[in-house]
């Protein structure tokens, strides 16, 4: 059975911040979700006309129109070092928020953006979208029920290619509008998180290296991080690695998450997201998404039969309906919320920090 219980009861009123690539796939989300498009906000006027005719939204707006048209929420799709400013003029205005990620820059304003939202009675998310996927609800689900037994090694990865070259630029690469870590907050983030968010236990303590291959891009100088290597400790004992590069060639997304328990092992290959790898020492399964026989969370999710592949744009509609369904007030689980962008940022200080001091740190708490 497909099951689409996830519809927000009553589509808000959204606008977009942002006119890029994110912008689009929020924008789908938010239509799919029924949302009435309001008004979208891109990098100057003429940019926001088209934008707004491209993507379907009743007008474009300057951002301060934007916050001033009382929105339901507001979707904030822009460069990283502007996400909390906005997101605080968000939820000044009253609107709820669904702010990329890093929700900010540093700690201090992620937790600032957090106080200001729980002061006003407003809720934000965070597009953690790869917890969207039934397979990874299915790899939570059987670790919850105790199916991998004890949690004994994590071993993940976060790959692309797009900034394999020294020609290759984009603002992430600038710490002043990227912020001070790139690969990590960009990528990096996104893995630990959804290991998190399986394993149901946290990162307590990392060391890390960096490197910065191409010391210029686009003839300036960059301080930004390429590849990233960490070793992690879990509150709960286990231990594990991780690599995350954005110059691995022929790795566009290459996200993968193998976790090893005493009874069994997971691995979610995120660009084969219809298949779960359920390994024992006998009886190994290659599962795949069938909402017949998967568990309930992850058959929520399923928006097409078995058989018919869904993917990246299905993730992102189903986290922007439940998010909305969030707001409205009706009970979601799994939706990631500030708290989870705060941690996302907490994790990324730690590994600057482990970078900076070549040492062992531990993970701050929330
Ligand atoms: C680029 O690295 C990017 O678009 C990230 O910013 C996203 O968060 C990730 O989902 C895919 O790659």
């Amino acid at each position: 059975m497909v099951n689409v219980a996830h519809a927000a009861p009553q589509p808000p009123r959204i606008g977009i911040l942002g006119g890029g690539f994110m912008a689009r796939v929020h924008s789908r989300a938010a239509r799919s979700a029924s949302a009435a498009l309001d008004s979208v906000a891109a990098s100057n006027p003429s940019r926001s006309a088209e934008v707004a005719a491209e993507l379907g939204f009743a007008q474009p707006a300057a951002g301060a129109e934007l916050f001033a048209r009382s929105l339901d929420v507001i979707h904030i799709c822009t460069p990283n070092d502007v996400h909390a400013a906005q997101s605080l003029q968000a939820l000044d205005t009253g609107s709820n928020i669904i702010c990329e990620k890093p929700l900010a820059t540093n700690s201090v304003e992620a937790r600032a953006v957090l106080a200001r939202a729980e002061a006003a009675g407003l809720r934000g998310t965070v597009p953690f979208v790869y917890r969207y996927h039934p397979m990874v609800r299915e790899a939570r689900a059987r670790f919850r029920e105790g199916q991998a037994g004890t949690l004994l090694t994590v071993d993940a990865g976060y790959l692309q290619d797009w900034l394999l070259g020294s020609g290759d630029e984009n603002w992430r690469v600038e710490s002043e509008r990227g912020g001070p870590s790139r690969a990590f907050a960009d990528i990096g983030s996104h893995l630990v998180d959804l290991i998190e968010f399986i394993v149901g236990d946290r990162i307590s303590s990392l060391v890390a290296t960096t490197r910065t291959v191409h010391p210029r891009r686009g003839g300036a100088p960059v301080t930004t991080e390429d590849t990233v290597a960490v070793t992690v400790e879990f509150a709960g004992g286990a231990i594990g690695s991780l690599l995350v590069s954005q110059l691995a060639p022929g790795r566009k997304n290459g996200l993968t998450v193998e976790i090893a328990g005493t009874e069994a092992s997971m691995r979610f290959e995120q660009e084969q997201p219809e298949n779960l790898w359920f390994g024992r020492r006998a009886d190994s399964r290659l599962l795949v998404r069938d909402p017949d026989t998967l568990s309930a969370d992850a058959a929520r999710l399923c928006e097409v039969p078995a058989g018919h592949p869904q993917g990246y744009q299905d993730a992102f509609n189903a986290f922007v309906a439940d998010s909305y369904a969030l707001f409205a007030g009706e009970p979601r689980d799994g939706v990631p919320l500030l708290a989870d962008g705060l941690r996302a940022v907490l994790i990324t200080e730690a590994v600057l920090k482990s970078v900076e001091q070549r040492s062992w740190v531990e993970v701050e708490s929330l």
